[in-house]
């Protein structure tokens, strides 16, 4: 609920321009689903043109961009082909983001120039059949050597994009070590760097899916595989951070990337209600019409906004981003889907056929919102770490807040949703609070921080744009003024703290636990 402005304000300026030329002249997105791969000219086009090491220093063989840079690279990939995105951004957004973040000098130097160039692909093996959401409670096991040089590592992950297809793997495991304190065994997640050469690394076949069928995804064995001790990422038992730090630090790509996808599929809405003439008229001059296609470039501005603040903080030495880079992932996930879906509305027929490639875009689409942290699990978490750093009372915080805010001239509603967040931090019904209590409560007081931070960031982009005075100010200014209007409407921590809300929550929990039991309602008909 606090801004610190410096963070937000000026927006960040270092966009450049780039084209991803391989898109237009090479990639056949819808053949690339048909075939339910990358086409191998495509991928080889790709890897010539450094696309597989897009963070890599120069000096270990990569193209060394910093993550504004890869976010706008990233745009253009989700533009045309979803896909294709998946399979560069599994390799170097999480399979070896560890190497670059936690990885020593020797082996950024074994293992980043192959991966740079795309000769080997990276996967990161993190979920496993009982373990998709709580990362924690992951079986695959690795036990160290009485020697100390080696580890035996033991289980199997599922869903590992690229899994078919990696030779490098960033592998978690648990690693049963003393605990210092008490003397006693204890299972402690270690992260580690596991190579297919290695002997005893198997995968399944590819998975059938609803979308990004181009990106292979596939189960990865490990059966007494002996990794040696050179190859731990971060320290033994210190794998569940580095796990949640690659996931931290890849998360605004999604947002980058799903901008990309949202003005390709905005402009196709805008192409057809231009030309579609209907009772008379061109179908752009209509109500309906209308609001859909404002709420799209709304829903477009405020993502584009965020996946470049996020990745400008990056840039500029941030380090605690984690709760942005969750919001980016959820809103850009979700605002992606309804603008899809919505194109597809504006297109009537047309959209829904194969040939006009969206129903593509839209199966492409749904795992979003699914994976990389499904967006119920990422809303806890934005909750809970935004309690966790409460450490000024709520009365002083809505007091500072107010008076920063009004310094930087932003907007009341943006204001009073910050004085509802942070009462809605007040609710906080005890100390610590675990991913599994209070859900409810906890999932408003994320929707209030998501629209905090999608005020702030069009707030900032909106105002750079007017200072400039540039000319797509005035177009901004009402795009901001409008996703601050369409905010205030909407009630989360109101419903967080209502007693009629909470009853209606309880209800909820009733009438699961009557499903769970198999109790349904008759059918009308009486059988
Ligand atoms: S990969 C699989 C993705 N899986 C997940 O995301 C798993 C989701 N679950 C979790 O993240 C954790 O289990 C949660 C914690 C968060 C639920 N940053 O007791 P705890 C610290 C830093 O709360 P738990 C995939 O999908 C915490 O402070 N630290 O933990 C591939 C505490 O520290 P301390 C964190 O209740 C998709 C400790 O950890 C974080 O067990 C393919 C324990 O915390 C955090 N976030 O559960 C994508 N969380 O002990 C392809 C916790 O010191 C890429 N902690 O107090 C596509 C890219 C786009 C295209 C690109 C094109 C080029």
């Amino acid at each position: 609920g606090q801004i610190t402005t410096p963070q937000v304000f000026p927006f960040p300026s270092a966009l450049l321009y780039l084209e991803f030329l391989t898109f237009q002249e090479v990639n056949d997105p819808a053949k690339n689903d048909a075939l339910e791969k990358v086409e191998d000219h495509t991928m080889q086009g790709l890897k010539e043109m450094g696309a597989f090491g897009l963070q890599v220093p120069a000096d270990l063989g990569g193209v060394g961009l910093t993550n504004t840079q890869y976010a706008r690279l990233v745009e253009i990939v989700g533009s045309h082909d979803l896909g294709v995105g998946i399979t560069l951004g599994a390799h170097q957004s999480i399979g070896f983001k560890g190497i670059l973040l936690f990885g020593n000098q020797a082996q950024k130097e074994k293992y980043l120039p192959r991966l740079a160039t795309g000769e080997d692909i990276a996967a990161f093996c993190l979920t496993e059949p009982a373990s998709g959401s709580d990362a924690a409670s992951i079986k695959t096991i690795a036990v160290q050597s009485p020697c100390g040089t080696y580890f035996t590592l033991n289980g199997g992950k599922i869903w590992i994009s690229n899994g078919g297809l990696a030779e490098i793997f960033t592998v978690f495991a648990k690693t049963p070590m003393k605990d210092p304190k008490t003397g006693e065994m204890k299972d402690k997640i270690t992260a580690f760097v596991v190579e297919r050469s290695f002997g005893g690394v198997t995968h399944g076949p590819p998975e059938k899916k609803m979308g990004i069928k181009a990106s292979n995804t596939a189960e990865v064995y490990f059966d007494n595989v002996r990794v040696p001790a050179e190859c731990v990422l971060g320290e033994v038992g210190g794998g569940f951070k580095v796990a949640m730090n690659i996931l931290n630090n890849g998360r605004f790509g999604m947002a980058a990337a799903l901008s990309g996808t949202m003005k390709g599929v905005i402009t196709k809405a805008v192409d057809h209600a231009a030309n579609r003439t209907q009772f008379g008229n061109k179908i752009h001059s209509y109500g309906t019409i209308q609001e859909k296609l404002a709420r799209m470039a709304m829903l477009h501005y405020v993502t584009e906004s965020m996946a470049y603040m996020v990745s400008g903080n990056m840039d500029s030495g941030a380090t605690e981003f984690q709760i942005e880079a969750a919001i980016s992932k959820i809103f850009a996930s979700e605002a992606a889907w309804t603008v899809t879906d919505e194109c597809i509305q504006v297109m009537g027929g047309m959209g829904f056929m194969k040939d006009c490639g969206v129903e593509r875009v839209m199966r492409d689409l749904r795992i979003f919102r699914i994976f990389e942290g499904t967006n119920d699990i990422l809303r806890l978490f934005v909750a809970l770490n935004g309690f966790q750093v409460n450490n000024t009372s709520p009365k002083d915080k809505v007091k500072q807040t107010w008076g920063m805010l009004y310094d930087f001239c932003l907007s009341e509603t943006t204001t009073r949703a910050c004085e509802r967040y942070l009462k809605g931090k007040s609710l906080q019904p005890r100390n610590p609070i675990s991913f599994t209590d209070e859900q409810f409560v906890l999932k408003r007081v994320a929707d209030c921080a998501i629209d905090i931070y999608a005020m702030v960031v069009v707030l900032s982009r909106a105002s750079r744009s007017l200072s400039q005075g540039q000319a797509s100010a005035q177009h901004e200014k009402l795009l901001c003024e409008t996703w601050c209007i369409e905010v205030r409407t909407k009630q989360h921590i109101f419903s967080a703290d209502c007693s009629l809300y909470h009853y209606m929550y309880s209800i909820c929990g009733k009438y699961c636990e009557s499903l769970v039991m198999r109790v349904v309602s008759p059918h009308p008909l009486g059988f």
